[in-house]
């Protein structure tokens, strides 16, 4: 059983205030099984529905000590992770976060987890607008995620 975070009974006591912008649609939220004490990833897609630009500055979860936006590189032949100050999504547009490319690196776990649990996530944009969502832990290789 997976057990409810406080910050997901305040999302079950509350749903319409998690709601409350609906303007970042997010699509499919999970996130690898990793090693104990190791950094995770977080994949989804982010479809932005309001006629503004969303940029997206931060991230946080209420079971990892600090959340970073990555984007991978190629540099000097070899593909390495770097933090992005922003990720700017257009109005209409759809970001992938998925293995091989953007995700959030979720750092300095408190806890361990393993498949089926949910990893609690805010994203924060630069109008300190929150966005919650709930990430699945899977197995690493899911076939159905690995393009
Ligand atoms: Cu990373």
């Amino acid at each position: 059983m997976t057990k409810l975070t406080p910050f997901a009974v305040f999302l079950l006591l509350f749903p319409l205030l998690a709601l409350a912008d609906p303007n970042l649609h997010v699509g499919d939220p999970w996130s690898p099984e990793a090693p104990p004490g190791r950094m995770m990833a977080g994949f989804m897609e982010l479809r932005n529905d309001s006629d503004k630009t969303i940029r997206l500055v931060d991230a946080a979860s209420p079971l990892f000590g600090h959340v970073e936006i990555h984007t991978m590189v190629m540099d000097d032949g070899v593909m390495r992770m770097r933090r992005l100050d922003e990720l700017a999504i257009e109005p209409g547009q759809t970001v992938a976060l998925r293995p091989g490319g953007l995700h959030l690196m979720l750092m300095e776990p408190h806890e361990r987890l393993a498949a089926g649990d949910l990893i609690d996530i805010e994203l924060i944009d630069d109008q300190d607008r929150r966005y919650a969502l709930s990430a699945q832990v899977r197995e690493r290789n899911r076939p159905s995620m690995v393009d």
